[in-house]
């Protein structure tokens, strides 16, 4: 536990406004440790310590993350709408600080009287989420692309995540496969699925844009009082990517009825009328830019980020819980239980969603 002193210590590396005079953790996010930070006579401000396990290279994570919040910054500034995060500079000339221990420490700026939600139940809300992240896209359509570093290799390459969930029951470290076969069959059985898209990127019939890669509801902040989206943020995996990335994994969080680690899985479904709204508002802001088979795999896209999410949450679980937060021994396999119920609810729901988007695009 970090005490105020500490803090102080962490935030004199950066070029603030202001002393810190109190500091409140944030229990959001399932990587960073992320506080924040109070100041004498100046704007609160958002600390975070990086994730190291998770994030090798933080130079180049910091480089990205910082051209993108310039980049977004120098558009967003005189639209009176969104805003975007910006990273206070260090003392050393960099974005980030390394401590003594090792830690890897930034400061964004806080972005006060706004909410995030884990789950929705408003449409309208939902279409407005769509429009937010469509135009994300769209803004950063421009963006030097061949300057973002990948921070994370191969990070939705949802082949390799299935190798890797493969390797993970073989290897068998916490001896916990016997307690999760029906789960690892219901991988196998779509063995299939998880090399479509990297196919296609591959054989040159999708296109590499700059994308978020984490688009989970919690990472989109709204206005407490207009409830309009302010702020995009969790930019650790902005790096080239598919717009099948983020589109997918919106509604895999989003169009959800229940949190990630509901246990009651008759809670967990996917919300057609949810999916509906994205979609139209996503494709309202980004539809043009987006090319035709882009479009006719967002239904796809959907299942296929539901499935590759349960497939990491199972394989962290097969690993003995080293790579996301946990808060109980089976928390990793209840998360995985939620994808794949929502894997299977898509599948049921694929024709109808199609359909959707058909009608969307007419
Ligand atoms: C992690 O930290 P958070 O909750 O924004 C993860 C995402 C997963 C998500 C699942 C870098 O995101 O890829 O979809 O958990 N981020 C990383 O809840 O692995
Ligand atoms: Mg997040």
């Amino acid at each position: 536990m970090l005490s105020l002193k500490d803090i102080q210590i962490i935030a004199q590396q950066f070029l603030l406004d202001g002393e810190v005079s109190s500091f409140t953790p944030i229990e959001a996010g399932n990587i960073n440790g992320t506080y924040r930070l109070d100041l004498a006579g100046a704007a609160p401000c958002l600390l975070q310590s990086i994730n190291t396990t998770v994030f090798r290279d933080t130079e180049t994570l910091m480089k990205n993350v910082d051209a993108v919040c310039v980049f977004l910054g120098n558009k967003l500034s005189d639209s009176g709408g969104m805003i975007s995060l910006y990273c206070y500079p260090c003392k050393n000339g960099k974005k980030h600080y390394i401590d003594n221990d090792g830690l890897v420490w930034r400061i964004y700026n806080y972005v006060d009287h706004s909410v995030c939600y884990n789950t929705l139940s408003s449409p309208e809300l939902f279409y407005k989420t769509g429009k937010a992240f469509g135009e994300f896209q769209k803004l950063l359509a421009d963006f030097p692309i061949e300057s973002l570093g990948e921070t994370i290799p191969g990070f939705h390459d949802t082949a390799k995540r299935y190798r890797a969930l493969l390797s993970s029951a073989e290897k068998d470290v916490c001896g916990r496969l016997e307690t999760c076969m029906p789960e690892f069959e219901f991988a196998k059985q779509r063995a299939e699925d998880t090399h479509i898209l990297t196919d296609l990127l591959a054989e040159g019939k999708l296109p590499l844009r700059v994308t978020h890669n984490d688009t989970k509801l919690n990472n989109i902040l709204f206005d407490e009082d207009t409830l309009e989206p302010k702020c995009v943020v969790d930019l650790d995996t902005v790096m080239p990517g598919l717009s099948l990335y983020d589109f997918g994994d919106a509604i895999r969080s989003g169009a959800s009825t229940a949190e990630e680690d509901e246990t009651d899985l008759s809670k967990v479904q996917m919300d057609i009328g949810l999916f509906a709204a994205y979609a139209k508002g996503y494709l309202a802001a980004a539809g043009d830019s987006l090319t035709e088979t882009e479009i006719r795999y967002l239904p796809f896209s959907a299942k296929l980020m539901s499935l590759e999410c349960g497939i990491r949450f199972l394989t962290d679980y097969l690993d003995g819980d080293v790579y996301f937060k946990t808060k109980s021994p089976d928390h990793n396999l209840i998360r995985c239980r939620t994808q794949f119920k929502l894997v299977a609810d898509m599948e049921e729901k694929m024709d109808e969603m199609k359909k959707i988007i058909l009608d969307a695009t007419k």
